[in-house]
């Protein structure tokens, strides 16, 4: 078990720009089999508000800004996403809740396994239940 955190990448920087790469186990710290990108969000909306069951991603805002809030065991965490070169890790049962995004936001989503409805925890009460037990 994993609490949140941000891994920051180096970035590539020369005369012409800059350039992030990304591989898995290596600035990921797993198996990359989907990504998913959140843009066009209108304003005021909160996405997520939902733990998963097994599911690890990384979260980086590659454009504008974005607050992402972490529930993991009994802490809450919250992270501002502003850069491309920070990506937060999130674990299973991390009760999590994207909010605050720019006009312009861009989240993209680095995540160890294919779209599964079944992996989502999305009731509150459940997944407070399932941390008081332990899994
Ligand atoms: C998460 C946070 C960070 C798919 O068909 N395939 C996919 O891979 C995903 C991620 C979603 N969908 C469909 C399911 C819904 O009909 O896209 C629609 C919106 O998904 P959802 O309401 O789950 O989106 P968010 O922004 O609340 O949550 C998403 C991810 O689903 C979730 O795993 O951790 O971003």
């Amino acid at each position: 078990m994993q609490e949140p955190y941000l891994i920051e990448f180096d970035i590539k920087g020369d005369d012409r720009g800059s350039l992030i790469a990304l591989e898995e186990l290596k600035e990921i710290p797993f198996k990359i089999k989907r990504v998913y990108y959140i843009f066009d969000t209108k304003k005021g909306v909160i996405r997520g508000n939902h733990a998963h069951k097994s599911l690890k991603q990384v979260l980086i805002c590659v454009k504008g800004s974005v607050k992402v809030k972490c529930e993991y065991e009994s802490s809450i965490k919250e992270f501002c996403l502003n850069s491309p070169n920070i990506g937060l890790y999130i674990e299973d049962l991390t009760w999590h809740t994207m909010y605050d995004f720019s006009e312009d936001a861009v989240l993209v989503v680095l995540a160890n396994n294919i779209y599964q409805e079944s992996d989502y925890i999305r009731d509150y009460v459940v997944f407070k239940e399932l941390i008081r037990n332990g899994k």
